[in-house]
């Protein structure tokens, strides 16, 4: 029987050694008219590159697109699905990784950790003169924008570090005992800190917003590890220089890899380049489970993880 075609645009943990039973093809230009592409029947797709109708039009045999990574936003679902092609991710396996990076840079941004560091590398340091103090966390509350399985991840993890944690979400959960706000404003407004947790997509594009900004306020701090578009980055950048939000911690960017030069400017914010699945073992689990899907598929035992 001959393999199947894959196509690997971008390679990823896992993507060398177990693609061996696939004829797999590496290119990164996904266009129409590419004959090499015309009898793919599967893409296992790492990064953000965005596959849209266009894209999906120079597939004509593609069956299946086993994403890299919870997050499915780079993919039109609707039109792969209207093209009978089944989209997959990675749920799970990721999880508890990405809530701990979170809880790195919730206690990072807040407590001045990379700051801190700083001061000390620079022989700022001396007797008599020590580190000028961070805000404290205890006694505050922080709101979860989309209690998902991340969200509830590091809700879990806030609760451990006895903080008061509340959530907001498009329903309640069921089940769940946190405080249940409908509305952004008026969960930003109460809080201490907002992390941001929801997928990414045109529905919640922009959803933390100047006005959420605002609502969180001058002693506010946010962090986000969902999506940088989620977040009004403008908004973001001129409430951190202005000293109208007190701190932020980001793991995202609106246009990644590129990281506005305000940003890099501030010291009130801390910034990772998108790191939050970024550990050896999960990378490693989160290929397997593109593999798995693909070879699940293949075998003829459907997708183990289709997003819809
Ligand atoms: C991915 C992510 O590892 O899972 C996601 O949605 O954002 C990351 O943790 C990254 O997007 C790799 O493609």
């Amino acid at each position: 029987m001959s393999k199947a075609k894959i196509l690997i645009p971008k390679p990823f943990p896992t993507s060398c050694d177990r693609a061996t039973i696939y004829e797999t093809v590496c290119c990164t230009d996904i266009v129409r008219g590419n004959a090499t592409l015309a009898d793919v029947r599967a893409i296992a797709l790492a990064g953000q590159q965005k596959i849209g109708e266009q894209e999906l039009s120079a597939f004509p045999k593609l069956e299946l697109i086993s994403k890299f990574g919870v997050g499915y936003d780079s993919v039109d679902v609707d039109a792969a699905s209207a093209r009978g092609i089944v989209v997959t991710n990675t749920p799970d396996v990721l999880t508890d990784e990405v809530a701990d990076l979170a809880m790195g840079l919730l206690v990072a941004a807040v407590r001045r950790i990379p700051q801190a560091e700083r001061f000390l590398r620079e022989g700022h340091w001396q007797v008599g003169q020590g580190f000028p103090l961070s805000p404290s966390l205890r006694g505050k509350k922080v709101g979860i924008l989309g209690l998902g399985r991340i969200g509830q991840a590091i809700a879990d993890r806030l609760l451990g570090m006895k903080l008061d944690v509340v959530y907001c979400n498009r329903r309640p959960k069921s089940g769940c005992e946190l405080v249940y706000y409908e509305d952004l404003i008026r969960m930003a407004s109460d809080v201490d800190v907002l992390v941001v947790s929801t997928p990414g997509g045109p529905e919640t594009e922009k959803l933390v917003s100047a006005e959420v900004i605002a609502a969180l306020g001058a002693e506010g701090t946010l962090v986000n590890i969902a999506r940088g578009n989620v977040v009004d980055e403008d908004a973001l950048t001129k409430a951190l220089q202005g000293g109208a939000l007190l701190a932020a911690g980001l793991d995202v960017f609106v246009n990644e890899p590129i990281v506005p030069a305000a940003l890099l400017e501030l010291d009130n914010v801390v910034l990772l380049p998108h790191v939050g699945s970024g550990a050896l073992e999960t990378r490693q689990r989160m290929g397997d489970l593109v593999f798995d899907n693909l070879d699940s598929w293949f075998e003829g035992r459907g997708a183990i993880t289709p997003v819809r």
